[in-house]
């Protein structure tokens, strides 16, 4: 096996309060380079008030890292935060150092784990999309300090060469994503009948494994941050003949790359249809409260603003102090504590959709001509049927429908018990 290579973290915060979190953003960091195969060697916090626009911690400051480098032998280092072309670029300088920003890691983090074709296009096309505006920087600045004659023909040749074949893959993957969600169009529209439900939360918070608990998938988990990078979906049965599409997808983590959100269209697809979002946290990490408000936000920024959320606290069973459960089941009034890997307080997230399903429905006794095949067949494709029998040569079916689906039966209504018929 490969040595892992040696990294330094550095990481910037101002003002009272911003280095606590810095520090939580800094072991994040941590783990995501464990997670790329690095080994973590040093970590740098730095207070700065302004980034300085041409090495972001200051001429002074990269100097020392450099000399850091130097006496620990380090390999790489990562910046928490995105920096600018131009800023990296002067850091390798100072440091003689390899120089990337968390976007770039989580990056490759995607690139290391996409497995499927779909996943595959949606990172690749991230990465040129990073890689794009830094490649221009990149020859822009070479034909600048190369200068002279000889070299600037090259380089910009060079440059636009670049450049076509990128944008040429980049409309390539555009429109093999295109036919993916065209595809999928067809059939989301067939099976729309069907409550969607989406597994949402912070990577690692164990959304696979409570997905593989509730539907019987083989979802593959692990202590891994963004161990799923597609989107699965199965049928989640429940109690009273309900059924409802349970989706399970991709993990947010604070400081997501936008052109990761934005290229991750096709994964993050049944969050934004979904008529429910199941939100997991994992209540056995320091910063759950954190990870559920950054979780809140990834969902506003993907379009998938204001839907009814289940909020979940799993992993309750590495929770030995009883009054920090106790804290957070106050603080964020209707969540469950359960524990996807033992199994603990499943059915009460059952019962939970049940509920949220049975209220979205109604139920109503239908009295069906004897020539019923058509009616019949819309019932059973847009509701649940609960009851038939054959009362005077005509079928009488008591059914369960949402009131959106009850327009074409609306004639053949029938009184359910004393108090007569619901009304339209
Ligand atoms: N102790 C304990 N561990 C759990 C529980 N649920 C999940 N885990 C563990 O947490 C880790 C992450 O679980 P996953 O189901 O892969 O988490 P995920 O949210 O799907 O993660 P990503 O797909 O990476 O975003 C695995 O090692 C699981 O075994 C739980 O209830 N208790
Ligand atoms: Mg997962």
């Amino acid at each position: 096996m490969q040595t892992p290579e040696k990294v330094l973290l550095v990481g910037i915060f101002s003002g009272r309060g911003g280095r606590t979190v810095a520090r939580e953003s800094l072991d994040e960091l941590a783990s995501l380079t464990r997670t790329a195969g690095g080994e973590v060697v040093a970590s740098v916090l730095q207070e700065r008030r302004h980034v300085d626009p041409a090495t972001f911690v200051g001429k002074g400051k990269a100097e020392e890292i450099g000399e850091l480098c130097r006496e620990q032998g380090i390999d790489l280092i990562v910046f928490d935060d995105d920096l600018s072309p131009a800023q990296a670029r002067n850091l390798e300088k100072i440091t003689s150092c390899r120089v990337i920003d968390r976007s770039q890691l989580i990056l490759d983090i995607f690139a290391l784990g996409a497995r499927t074709s779909i996943a595959k296009a949606q990172v690749e096309l991230a990465q040129i999309e990073y890689t794009l505006p830094r490649l221009k920087r990149m020859w822009e600045h070479l034909s600048r300090t190369g200068g002279g004659i000889g070299t600037r023909g090259p380089g910009e040749t060079q440059l636009e060469v670049d450049r076509r074949r990128i944008r040429r893959r980049m409309f390539t993957l555009k429109k093999i994503l295109k036919k993916v969600e065209r595809d999928r169009a067809v059939r989301t529209a067939r099976r729309k009948q069907f409550t969607q439900v989406s597994l949402v939360g912070y990577t690692n918070t164990g959304k696979s494994t409570l997905f593989n608990r509730l539907t019987q998938a083989n979802v593959p988990t692990g202590d891994r941050l963004f161990e799923t990078l597609d989107a699965t979906t199965r049928i989640l049965r429940l109690p009273m003949k309900e059924r409802v599409l349970l989706s399970d997808t991709v993990g947010f983590i604070r400081k997501l790359p936008h052109h990761l959100v934005a290229s991750f269209h096709a994964t993050l697809e049944c969050v934004i249809e979904a008529d429910l979002i199941i939100h997991v946290a994992d209540l056995s990490h320091r910063d759950y409260a954190e990870q559920i408000a950054t979780v809140r936000s990834v969902l506003d920024e993907i379009g998938a603003k204001g839907k009814p959320e289940i909020l979940v606290f799993n992993k309750v069973d590495l929770v030995s102090d009883e009054s920090h459960l106790r804290v957070a089941l106050r603080s964020f009034e209707g969540s469950i504590p359960v524990s996807a890997v033992y199994g603990w307080g499943i059915d009460v997230i059952r019962e939970r959709i049940l509920r949220f399903v049975l209220d979205r429905k109604q139920e109503v006794k239908l009295l069906l001509p004897a020539e019923n095949g058509k009616l019949l067949a819309y019932i059973h494709r847009f509701g649940t049927v609960l009851r038939r029998e054959l009362v005077n040569g005509r079928l009488e079916v008591v059914a369960r429908l949402e009131r959106r689906y009850l327009g074409p039966l609306a004639a053949y209504l029938e009184p359910i018990g004393e108090g007569g018929g619901k009304r339209l």
